[in-house]
């Protein structure tokens, strides 16, 4: 009995190894996909109580960001938390803000101006980078049903 529990084991631990090497693969190495060259991008945000128009902002590591504000009712600021840059627009202007994302990740955008009541709901938001982490994302998750998957099938083979 007992020379067939051990191998029985071994065959656990090797594939419990081969799973963190696999789940570590996905989160480190590099995409295959190449990195489009960094683009200077251009964008106009219409700023009205209490909303940004478009709120959401999505560009590659290294892109040149350029924001023109436009206020379209009262005075409204712009700023992006983690890249420390604000912009701010009076009644009927606009105003521009250049910076270069680089910092991946998903930046909050905020009105910096106390523009009425519903000010602090005034928010947007800035990724840099996005999609990479959708697809390390999706590949975890591939991985972590197939573990699920390998689980069950072991679980019923010992309840057989
Ligand atoms: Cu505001």
């Amino acid at each position: 009995m007992e020379h067939q529990i051990y191998p029985e084991k071994i065959k656990s631990i090797m594939l419990l190894t081969f799973f963190v090497i696999a789940v570590l693969l996905v989160i480190l190495v590099p995409l295959p996909i190449a990195h489009p060259p960094s683009q200077h991008r251009y964008f106009v945000i219409e700023a009205r109580q209490f909303a940004y128009s478009p709120a959401v902002l999505q560009v590659n590591p290294g892109d040149t960001v350029t924001i023109k504000l436009v206020s379209s009712d009262v005075v409204h600021g712009l700023y992006v938390d983690g890249y420390n840059v604000s912009v701010k627009a009076d009644p009927g202007q606009s105003k521009s803000l250049t910076f270069i994302a680089d910092k991946s990740g998903s930046f909050r955008l905020r009105c910096n101006v106390a523009c009425g009541a519903m000010h602090p709901f005034m928010i947007g938001k800035l990724e840099v980078g996005f999609h990479e982490w959708l697809f390390r994302s999706i590949g975890l998750a591939i991985l972590m049903s197939g573990g699920v998957y390998f689980n069950l099938r072991k679980n019923k083979k010992q309840a057989l």
